[in-house]
C-alpha cells in the first residue's frame, strides 16, 4: 500500500488498480486543471515540492482523478478507474456532444443554494439527478441564512431533500452557522464536491471550512443576485480534519449526460406513486386510474415537479438516441470522422 497517498484519499481499490504500473512512475491526485496544464498532488502536504505540473495532452481527466505520470513528467500515462464522477454534457450540439467530468472520486456532493428567495427548485432537481448519477451521496446545503429569511422557500427545498431521502443543512458562510455539520462529511480523507450556481456562496463556504481565504470570492450583481463566475477552475483543497473539498466554478448550463438511476432517485416520490397507477406504462397525463394525478389533485404533489421530471426524462432519452446515432456513424467505415 502506498501509505504516503492515503491522506489524499488513496485506498485498497486504487492500490489494486495500480499494481501493474511501473514503480518509477509518479502517482498523484489531480488537484487543479488550468488551460493545458494539470496540477497533481503527490502527497497531502501543501508543500510545493509535493506538487507536479504536467501538460494535459489528450488526457481525459478531472479534478480528483488519480493518475500516473512518467518520471520525465512529460505526460499523464494512466488514469485510474474512478469510483464516482460528476459528469455533465459539455455542449448542446448534437454531433459534437461531449461529456465533461466536473469532479472525480468523490464521496459526497454538496448541492449549494441560497436560503433566500433566489434559488429555484427546478435547478435543485437537475443537480440532484447529476449528483445521484455520479455515484456519490448528494447533500442539500442552503447557505446565506444570515440574509433575509425566506421560510417558505426553505421549507419547499427541505421537502425536495426529504422526498429523495437526502440530508439538508441550513448554513451561513458569513456567520459560520451550521458549518460543523458540513465538516463531518469530509472526515477520514473523504472528498466532497461543491456544486451550485455562480454567486451562491460555494467558495465562501470552502474558505470558512478550510479556515483561510484561499478561494477567491466575488460580489453578486445587485439586481438579480447573480454571480460573476469568480471561480474559473475546480480546485481540490484540504480541510483541517484531513478531508478534501472540490470547489467548482458555478456552471450556467447543467445538461444531463448519462442515464444512471439519477432521475429515479431524484424523483423517488413520483416513482413510488406511479407504482399504484393502473397502467404500468402510465404517462401520468389523462390515463384512468393514475395515482400521480390523484396526488396532484389532493395537493400532495405539484404539477411543476411532475413536468420538471418529464423534461429531464425527455432530455435523457434524446441523449440516448444521439448516442445510438453516434455509434452507428462511427461504425460506418469510410465515413469522415465527425468529432
Ligand atoms: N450574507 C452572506 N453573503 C454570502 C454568503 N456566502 C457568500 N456570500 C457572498 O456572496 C458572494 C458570492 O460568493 P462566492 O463564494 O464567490 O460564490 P461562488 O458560489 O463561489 O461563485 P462562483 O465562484 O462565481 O461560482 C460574495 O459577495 C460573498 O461574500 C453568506 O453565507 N452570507
Ligand atoms: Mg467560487
Ligand atoms: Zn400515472
Amino acid at each position: 500500500m502506498r501509505h504516503n497517498l492515503q491522506a489524499l484519499g488513496w485506498n485498497q481499490a486504487f492500490e489494486v488498480a495500480a499494481k501493474n504500473i511501473d514503480p518509477s512512475f509518479i502517482i498523484g491526485r489531480v488537484s487543479r486543471l488550468d488551460r493545458g496544464w494539470s496540477t497533481i498532488k503527490t502527497s497531502a502536504t501543501s508543500n510545493p515540492v509535493d506538487m507536479i505540473r504536467v501538460r494535459n495532452i489528450g488526457a481525459d481527466i478531472a479534478v480528483g482523478d488519480w493518475v500516473a505520470v512518467a518520471p520525465d513528467l512529460d505526460r499523464i500515462d494512466h488514469v485510474l478507474p474512478r469510483y464516482s464522477a460528476l459528469i455533465r454534457r459539455a455542449s448542446s450540439d448534437a454531433i459534437r456532444a461531449e461529456q465533461h467530468a466536473v469532479a472525480a472520486n468523490i464521496d459526497t456532493v454538496f448541492i449549494v443554494h441560497a436560503a433566500t428567495n433566489d434559488s429555484n427548485e427546478r435547478r435543485v432537481e437537475r443537480e440532484l439527478v447529476l449528483a445521484f448519477d455520479s455515484g456519490a451521496t448528494p447533500v442539500l446545503v442552503l447557505t446565506k441564512n444570515d440574509l433575509s429569511a425566506a421560510p417558505e422557500h426553505v421549507a419547499a427545498l427541505r421537502d425536495v431533500a426529504r422526498v429523495c431521502g437526502i440530508a439538508c443543512h441550513v448554513v451561513s458562510g458569513l456567520t459560520g452557522e451550521g458549518l460543523d455539520e458540513l465538516a463531518e462529511y469530509a472526515r477520514d480523507h473523504q472528498t466532497v464536491a461543491v456544486l451550485g450556481a455562480s454567486g451562491v456562496g460555494k467558495s465562501t463556504l470552502v474558505n470558512r471550512l478550510v479556515g483561510d481565504s484561499k478561494q477567491q470570492v466575488g460580489e453578486v450583481r445587485q439586481g438579480d443576485q447573480r454571480g460573476r463566475h469568480t471561480t474559473v477552475a475546480a480546485d481540490l483543497v484540504v480541510l483541517p480534519n484531513g478531508g478534501w473539498l472540490i470547489d467548482t466554478p458555478g456552471l450556467r448550463a447543467l445538461n444531463l449526460w448519462t442515464s444512471g438511476r439519477g432521475i429515479e432517485r431524484a424523483f423517488a416520490d413520483i416513482f413510488l406513486l406511479a407504482e399504484d397507477c393502473k397502467f404500468r406504462d402510465c404517462k401520468h397525463q389523462d390515463e384512468p386510474g393514475c395515482a400521480v394525478r390523484v396526488a396532484i389533485g389532493r395537493g400532495e404533489l405539484s404539477v411543476e415537479r411532475l413536468e420538471s421530471m418529464g423534461r429531464l426524462v425527455a432530455e435523457e432519452l434524446a441523449l440516448e438516441e444521439e448516442q445510438k446515432v453516434r455509434v452507428r456513424m462511427s461504425n460506418r467505415k469510410g465515413m469522415r470522422k465527425l468529432n
